[in-house]
């Protein structure tokens, strides 16, 4: 019944192209799956920015034309601490331009802010000691005793 076998023959050949189909179609899927992924991966690694690192202690400072809101500053000696520097001004200043900056040389800490905009560092103090904080962008500039004040490290 030669007839009879080559039909059963056709199905068969149908039913293997089917199964190969399917698979094609899972290949396909899964190459798929794996680009956009790593699309994805890629994209979440350029754009994401991890938080800055922030200390327990963070002690906000303003600063304007008129100087730091806070003149003196304690901090405990091996306890991390963050300035977290805002500046008041607008760009519009023609003195610095707005920016204000809070730098202890001997910490080797140098923030700036943008015009009304914040910045931070976070640092740990291994010294006990008076150290000076200044802004050097405005107003005279470091010498001038509105834009400085005392870091006093306590041990
Ligand atoms: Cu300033």
């Amino acid at each position: 019944m030669p007839e009879i076998t080559t039909r059963k023959d056709r199905m068969n050949r149908k039913l293997v192209r089917q199964r190969q189909q399917q698979k094609n179609k899972i290949i396909f899927t899964g190459v798929v799956i794996t680009v956009l992924g790593l699309a994805g991966f890629l994209l979440f690694k350029a754009f994401y920015k991890p938080a800055l690192p922030m200390a327990e202690n963070v002690i906000d400072v303003s600063a304007d034309m008129a100087g730091f809101d806070k003149k003196e500053i304690r901090v405990k000696v091996g306890e991390p601490v963050t300035i977290r520097l805002r500046s008041l001004d607008t760009s519009g200043h023609t003195d610095g331009g707005g920016q204000h900056q809070w730098a202890v040389e001997e910490l080797d800490v140098d923030i700036i802010a943008q015009p009304k905009g914040t910045a931070m560092a976070t640092f740990t103090p291994t010294e006990p000691g008076e150290y000076t904080f200044y802004c050097d962008i405005c107003c005279g500039g470091r010498a001038n005793p509105t834009m400085n004040g005392k870091l006093i490290v306590e041990g």
